[in-house]
Order: structure tokens, then sequence, then C-alpha cells
């Protein structure tokens, strides 16, 4: 897109042209992301059936296929994979319509990046169908996988520094070519998402490449599964909120134009990706709550750290409420709740997001209720933290890509959403609630009731103990089945939308102005040397104390078990 096509409204912030299309070979880079990520939600969600099936006692394995080894498959290929790629596919095309199209150079990185992640993938995912990696999505020590695993998610890893640059490039391009304008929304939050993935995924690259990698090659005889745990963690919460904040960025800037609205304050959002920057990093301890090891005072530090990390969604909901209220009673909406009839409930670029913001809503205060250190005793370690995340990745977080897929794909390719697209796609979103509320309802009961996560019905200590939650169980297998059924819809319209050749046209990416209303937003929100310090110390105050605790008291290590 040339920078001619690129408007300022009243309060300065920069909205790109609707009728503008994303260039064609940055729409190709992100089309390829599109498909990798879609294959990897097939084959995931086809393990997640198998597992819900196991579960429920009614069913049996294949000869040759181990519980483990599908539930590594589900959880790589759907939390890692699938949202991996989705997230770098969108945050291309919403770059180049945002910020402006790709250089050549710039789109290069991004198709290196693109490969190296894809080569990664293969690596891993060939060795967790051989069985020789079946070490879950955390691949905890001492659980030993084959080296070649730990190399493809470090390529994985590696791929998607390459592609955070790629973007980065783009973004510095535009703030040098428009100086002292504020940058597009959407390209400061995509700007704020790499960061934070890069900063966040330092822990997790040193985890495999100075302890798990050397040790799997054997050059090292025993790992410490404590400091891998750690630096895993430093990471993995880091990684919900990167599967988070692209759903935030449809939130705040996409659905208050599907509505016809406006964006309620470019301040607010801007505020709370800078917290979620500040604070997704440093309280990955509220996962080690129950591990000795680890003294209570750099929990309870990390604790307070989560509580934090809490405001920013709380932020965004108020945005929401807000952008809903505003746009219903321009609508005539009259009395407090007059907005919700108001709404294009028939838009599945819509409707889906929708759903996705209730479910969100358990979904976080069950976060809150995990990171409350008593009552994390509780549900650690039971389903009650698997059923947490399908309500928070699994439904907010994937419906909205859903949602934003019906409209990205045909975006992409020069074709429409037709009527009968979206009418499938409001069934397809329907589905996905009812199986999602069903399993995940299901799951945190068992959970209160003592079920543990990441366990085969066989290894629940004798099925008399496993009969108290036998029956939410089969409410998993019942949702965990409509969800597969729900899958098959989704995929059967993305390649209608993709390669159908009877919806030629063209469909909007919709971007929404910022409200006349809004305040001015403050310059220093775009000032990233001061937000990467503090971020910096918050890291150090957070985690110098026990890494230095974990080292200097460590015991000799593990050996693990070898899994291949
Ligand atoms: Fe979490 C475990 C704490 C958010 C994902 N979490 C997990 C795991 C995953 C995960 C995958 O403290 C398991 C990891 C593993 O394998 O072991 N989580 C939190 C907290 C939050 C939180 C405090 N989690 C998420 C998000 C995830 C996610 C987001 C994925 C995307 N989580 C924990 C803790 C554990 C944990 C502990 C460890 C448990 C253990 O012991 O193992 C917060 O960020 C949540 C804040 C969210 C809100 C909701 C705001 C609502 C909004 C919607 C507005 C709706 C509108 C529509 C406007 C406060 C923004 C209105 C319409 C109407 C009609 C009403």
């Amino acid at each position: 897109m040339s920078e001619k096509s690129i408007n300022i409204n009243e309060n300065t912030t920069v909205v790109p042209d609707e009728k503008k299309k994303v260039d064609k070979r940055d729409a190709k880079l992100s089309m390829a992301h599109l498909y990798v990520a879609f294959i990897a939600l097939f084959l995931g969600g086809l393990a997640g059936l198998l597992q819900v099936l196991v579960r429920s006692g009614s069913f049996t394995l294949p000869s040759g296929i181990n519980y483990y080894q599908i539930l590594t498959v589900h959880g790589v290929l759907l939390g890692l994979i699938l949202t991996t790629f989705f997230i770098f596919g969108f945050q291309t095309a919403a770059m180049s319509k945002a910020v402006g199209t790709l250089s050549d150079k710039q789109r290069m990185l991004g198709w290196i990046g693109f490969w190296v992640m894809t080569v990664g993938t293969a690596m891993a995912a060939v060795m967790v169908l051989l069985n020789k990696a079946s070490v879950l999505y955390t691949f905890y020590a001492p659980l030993q996988a084959h080296w070649i695993f730990y190399a493809g998610l470090a390529l994985v890893v590696v791929g998607s520094w390459i592609a955070c640059l790629a973007e980065a490039l783009r973004w510095i391009q535009w703030r040098k070519d428009n100086p002292k304008q504020r940058t597009p929304l959407l390209g400061f939050m995509i700007v704020c998402n790499n960061l934070m993935w890069f900063i966040a995924t330092i822990g997790v690259a040193a985890e495999v490449l100075l302890q798990l990698l050397p040790w799997s090659l054997g050059l090292i005889e025993r790992v410490d599964v404590l400091l891998t745990r750690t630096l895993f963690w430093s990471f993995g919460h880091a990684l919900v909120y990167f599967w988070l904040l692209p759903a935030y960025m449809i939130w705040y800037t996409v659905v208050p134009k599907i509505i016809g609205g406006k964006i309620f304050s470019d301040a607010l959002a801007r505020l709370s990706f800078i917290m979620f920057v500040l604070f997704s990093v440093p309280v990955g301890l509220h996962h080690q709550l129950t591990e000795p090891g680890i003294s209570s005072s750099s929990k309870f530090l990390q604790v307070i750290l989560t509580m934090m990390v809490v405001v920013p969604s709380l932020l965004t909901a108020f945005s929401l409420f807000a952008t809903f209220e505003i746009r219903g009673r321009e609508l005539g909406g009259k009395g407090l709740f007059s907005w919700f009839k108001k709404m294009p409930w028939k838009d599945v670029r819509f409707f889906a997001p929708f759903i996705g913001m209730i479910a969100f809503i358990p979904g976080g205060a069950g976060g809150i209720v995990n990171a409350s250190n008593q009552m994390n005793q509780l549900i650690h370690n039971t389903i009650w933290v698997p059923g947490h995340f399908h309500l928070t990745v699994a439904t907010g977080v994937v419906l909205t890509f859903f949602g934003a897929t019906y409209w990205l794909v045909p975006h992409l390719t020069g074709r429409v959403l037709t009527k009968e697209m979206n009418r499938l796609g409001i069934i397809q979103t329907v589905l996905w609630a009812l199986g999602m509320g069903i399993m995940s309802i299901s799951m945190h009961i068992a959970g209160l009731l003592g079920a543990p996560r990441r366990s085969s019905f066989s290894d629940y200590g004798g099925a008399e103990i496993a009969k108290t939650w036998a029956s939410y169980q089969i409410g998993q297998a019942v949702g965990g089945t409509l969800l597969f059924v729900a899958i098959l819809i989704f995929l059967y319209i993305f390649i209608k939308l993709r390669w159908s050749t009877t919806n030629k046209g063209f469909e909007e990416f919709p971007i929404a102005p910022v409200s006349e209303f809004a305040h001015e937003t403050p310059a220093i929100l775009e000032n990233f040397k001061v937000w990467i310090v503090i971020l910096v110390a918050l890291i150090l105050i957070a985690y110098t104390y026990p890494i230095y605790d974990i080292i200097s008291n460590a015991p000799l290590g593990s050996k693990g078990f070898k899994l291949w």
C-alpha cells in the first residue's frame, strides 16, 4: 500500500484506506502460514478427539499408539503450531494493510522465517509421530525426547524471531517516513506482541540450547530439572499472551468496524498492550506454586505481578463494553444493555469473536483462581487447568481466529464471504461454543473432584477412584466430538473461501477509526526505550534471586528418562 493511501483522522491515528487490498506478494506469504496452521488444526483436533474418547473409558487406542503420544501431538500442534503460524500469517497481512506493503527485503525475511519454522515443525512432528518425543507440549525434564525434537522446536523459535524482525523493520520504516506521527494502532500492537515474544523466548531458548539439547545429544549427563522448568515458565506464561494479543488486536480494531462503530480510545488500547509487554514475562512462577525449591517470597512477588497482568484485560473489557454501548445508542438503543439487541448477530465476523469474548470472562475468572496461591493448591495438576485454557485459548482466542479467517482469507485471495458460508460459519461457531462449553464445564467440575490432568484412564489409580468423575469424562467426550465436527466444518469453509471459483470479488479488511471523542494518546506510550528498561528491571527483580537460588542449591541433577 502506498503511503498516499493513508489518511489521518481528527485524532491523528492513521487509518488505512478501506478499499485498499493487502499487496498480493504479502498475501501469499500470509496464506502460506495459514495453510500450515490449518493442517495443524486438523491433525491436532483429531488427536484431541482420540484423547477425550480414551478418557471416557469406552475406547482403546490401536496398538502402537500411546496416550501420551497423542496428547503431545494435540498440545504441540494446537498450542504451539496452529497458534504461531496463524499469528504470523495474520500479523503479516495486518502489518501490510495497516502500516504498508513490505519491502522486498522484509518480505524475503518473512519467507526465511516461514521456512525455518516449517522445517522445525516437520522435524518435531516426525519425532512425536515416531513416539520418540512423547514429552507433551511443555517438554518437562526429566522426560527426555530425541534431540531432533528439541532442535526442531528451537528452529520454530528462531524462525519466529526472523518473522518478528521482518515486521519490526516495516514498522521502523514507517516511523522514519512519518516522523513525529503516531504509528498506526494495529502496527503498534504487532510490535508489542513481537517484543514480548522475543524477550520471553530467550528463557526457553536457554533451556533448550544449554540443557535439553546437549543432554539429549549425550554431551551432558544430567539436567537441573527445576531450572529447566523455571526457564520454561518464564516463557510459558508470556506464550499465552502471545496467543491472546492477536485476538485483542481484532477485538480492539476489527470488531468495532464490523459493528459500524469506532475504537473507544487509542490511548487505552496502547496502554493495555504496554502493560502486557511489562507484566507477561515476570510471572511464570505462578505455574510452579506447588514446587519445592523456590522460596515463597519469590512466588509471592510473582503472584502480585500476575494480578497486575489481569489489569490490561480489565481495561480491554471496559473498552469493548464502551464501544458496544456507544454503537448501540447510536442505533437508537435505550437502557443499560440496549447495545445487546443492536449488534449484527447474523454476521459471523462479529458473532464468532463475540462468543469468544463471552467465554473469556469465566476463563479469565478461572485464571484469577489459579493465580491465588491457596486455591492453586486445590486445582493444580487437576483437569480444572485444561478446563481453564480451553475457555481462554481454545475458545476466546481460537473463535476469534476463526472469525478473522472468514474475512481474511477471501480478502487475501480476491474472493468474498458468501451468505451461504456466513451461515455455515455461524453454525460452526455455535457448535464450537456448545462443544467447548460442555467439555470445559465437565473439566472444571472433574478437576474439583480431583481428576488429574495429563493422565490416561488406566493411570487413575484404579477404576474405583475414576468412577467419581466418570460422568464428567463422558461430558468431555461429547464436547470433544462436537468440536471435531466443528473443525471439519471450519476446514470446509476455509477450502470454499480459498479455492471456490464462484465467489470472486472484494472482501473488506475491516479496521475501525478512533472515536473523535477519545483523548489524545500520550507520546510516552510509543517510547519503547522506556518500556524495555522497565521490562528488563522487572524481569531481573522477579527472576535473579530464584534462578541464583536454584543454581547455587542445585542437587546433582537428573539423568532423566529416555523416551526414545
Ligand atoms: Fe492461564 C494456566 C493464571 C489468562 C492459558 N493458563 C494456564 C495454562 C494455559 C493458560 C495454557 O496463576 C496451562 C499451562 C500448563 O500446561 O500447565 N491465566 C491466569 C491469569 C490469567 C490467565 C491470572 N491463561 C490466560 C490466557 C490464556 C491462558 C489469556 C490463553 C490464551 N493460568 C493462570 C495460572 C495457571 C494458568 C496461575 C497455572 C495453573 C496451575 O497451577 O497449573 C489472566 O490474564 C486472565 C484475565 C482475564 C480477564 C477476563 C477479561 C474479559 C474480557 C472479555 C470482555 C467481554 C465482553 C463481552 C466485552 C480478567 C476482556 C461482553 C458481553 C456480555 C454479554 C457480558
